[in-house]
């Protein structure tokens, strides 16, 4: 299978995660966001007409979107619950984790740590404050979730554990103080310990 992406990316970061615990081979292609590379008239029409990475091939198949590819990499493995209900909660983890975390913590860790806080337009300026504040209330749901189990769903590893802690564990690339919530920061640990884990390159 092959991975479009910059591997700076948290989004890309998470399907290379769930690969290397599934130990399934990428193929890597790689794309810079920062240089509009994903905008090309040729990425839009055989990529991703979204303009965006990551995308995952496999053969003449693509699929966008970070959490479906871990979804389609997973179906069948232990990462994915047997059970309706844990199923179904570790996809309200996955899609929480696109509302509520990734639009605040990832975002602010772009605009400060790549963009530049001195470069950013006065619409991103104005977010700063509100996107704060989401992205400590989600951190602090999280820490709440873990003070009472080591995993998110089901009491396992599995892939809403992966797909969190990709930005999570960046987080303070955005100006957030992850000493703040000690049961993630344990969690963090606990992930980056499994025994197939690879980093963010
Ligand atoms: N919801 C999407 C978000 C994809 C996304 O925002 N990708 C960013 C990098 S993380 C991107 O390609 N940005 C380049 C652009 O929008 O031009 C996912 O989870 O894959």
């Amino acid at each position: 299978m092959i991975l479009h992406e910059d591997p700076r990316s948290g989004n890309c970061y998470k399907i290379r995660l769930a690969a290397a615990h599934l130990g399934v081979p990428l193929d890597r292609r790689f794309y810079d966001i920062m240089q509009g590379e994903t905008r090309t008239p040729e990425f839009l029409a055989k990529v991703n007409g979204d303009g965006r990475i990551p995308v995952l091939q496999d053969g003449d198949l693509l699929l966008p979107e970070s959490n479906a590819a871990c979804y389609y990499l997973a179906d069948g493995s232990p990462l994915v619950p047997a059970g309706r209900f844990e199923r179904a909660d570790m996809l309200r983890w996955m899609f929480w984790e696109q509302y509520s975390h990734e639009p605040n913590v990832a975002t602010l860790r772009f605009w400060l740590a790549f963009i530049g806080a001195d470069r950013l337009s006065d619409s991103q300026r104005v977010l700063l404050g509100s996107k704060r504040e989401a992205g400590e209330a989600a951190l602090s749901l999280m820490d709440r979730h873990l003070a009472e189990r080591d995993w998110f769903v089901g009491g396992a590893f599995g892939l809403a554990d992966i797909v969190l802690y990709a930005y999570t564990h960046v987080a303070d690339a955005g100006g957030f103080d992850l000493g703040r919530y000690p049961a993630v920061g344990a969690w963090l640990s606990r992930v980056a310990a499994m025994p197939r884990h690879v980093p963010m390159d």
